[in-house]
């Protein structure tokens, strides 16, 4: 089985990106073949700033190998480090029906929260078919929010085989944790860098303290019994607890006599325990950079040998003979 999934570079990850991908990423690095990248290109959409695209570009692949992407069992790289992406982009534009693209929600919500839609914006699930369907993946680890974006991956490899008469592209599926799907933010909804309500894993104790205090709650007096189940503080807390501590600190919700303050300090300390060896492992790699290049490099060369073979099959399946 070929695993792919990448991750935009907008940003310092936070916890919805960890516990709906990157976790999922680690477990499945171990299979046949494994591809992760930093999505620059994507990224280019939001981020205008090329120094502060490069800075989260590193961020981004120090992060992944703190959080334990080996990469001698998976191939991490930066997207642009495979030009070949580019030309599958166009090969797939040209067979991608403009209501498939005008139907996706995460287009759909950023237009209606007033956020300037360009074509980058709106073609971004076809660059993504591309970036899936480049190196012959079959499954996509994801959040919820990215399953639409699946589906027209499959949509438009299907008419592409359909429309040159040929298999030549492997059609992928979706991988989502059902319990991380939609990791809530500090305002209870779904956890995300463009909505300003993120939990970056790596911010330093202080400021971990100050995000986690200003979660929403609602205004219930410490002595009253509160609803764990419709608590945004809660669901976080589920993130980092066993079953055990979980209904622990339910029953405490439902007993009354615990400030929502408590609770949140009962979420810090578990993330604090949580990605208490990631934290150190980042301080290493980024004493040793020359290693994080050499980690991106290898992942680029091995993921264009394997996307070169890809897109050969494309290109003779459309009749772009080559003559130079
Ligand atoms: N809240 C979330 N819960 C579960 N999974 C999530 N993901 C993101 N937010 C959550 C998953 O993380 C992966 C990488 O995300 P991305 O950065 O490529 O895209 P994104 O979904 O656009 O992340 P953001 O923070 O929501 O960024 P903006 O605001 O720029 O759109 C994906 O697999 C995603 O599902």
């Amino acid at each position: 089985m070929r695993v792919l999934s990448g991750i935009q570079p907008t940003g310092r990850f936070h916890w919805g990106n960890y516990f709906g991908a990157i976790q999922q990423y680690i477990a499945l690095q171990n299979n046949e073949q494994a591809f992760y990248f930093i999505a620059n290109l994507h990224a280019l959409t939001t981020v205008r700033d090329p120094a502060l695209l490069q800075e989260y570009v590193w961020e981004a692949a120090v992060d992944l190998l703190a959080l334990g992407l080996d990469p001698d069992q998976a191939s991490l790289f930066v997207q642009s480090d495979v030009p070949e992406i580019s030309e599958l982009t166009w090969l797939l534009m040209t067979v991608t029906q403009m209501h498939l693209l005008e139907k996706c929600h995460a287009y759909k919500d950023k237009k209606a929260k007033g956020i300037a839609a360009d074509a980058g914006l709106f073609t971004y699930p076809v660059l993504m078919a591309a970036d899936i369907i480049l190196y012959d993946s079959d499954v996509v680890p994801v959040g919820n929010d990215q399953v639409q974006h699946i589906e027209v991956t499959r949509d438009v490899a299907q008419r592409f085989n359909h429309l040159y008469e040929t298999e030549v592209f492997v059609l992928p599926n979706a991988s989502v944790l059902d319990q991380t799907a939609k990791v809530p933010g500090t305002d209870g909804e779904k956890m995300s860098k463009s909505y300003n309500n993120t939990i970056e894993i790596f911010l330093p104790e202080k400021k971990l303290k100050k995000k986690i205090n200003s979660i929403k709650t609602d205004s219930k007096a410490v002595e009253d019994p509160k609803d764990p189940e419709s608590c945004p503080v809660y669901a976080l807390y589920r993130l980092f607890a066993d079953e055990q501590h979980q209904q622990e600190l339910a029953e405490r919700y439902r007993a009354g006599g615990m400030g929502y303050g408590e609770a949140k300090k009962q979420v810090l300390d578990a993330a604090l325990e949580y990605f208490g060896e990631a934290r150190e492992k980042r301080l290493q790699l980024e004493a040793d950079p020359d290693y994080v290049r050499d980690v991106l490099k290898a992942g680029a060369k091995a993921a264009r040998e394997k996307g070169r073979t890809v897109l050969e099959r494309a290109r003779d399946a459309c009749g772009l003979k080559q003559f130079a």
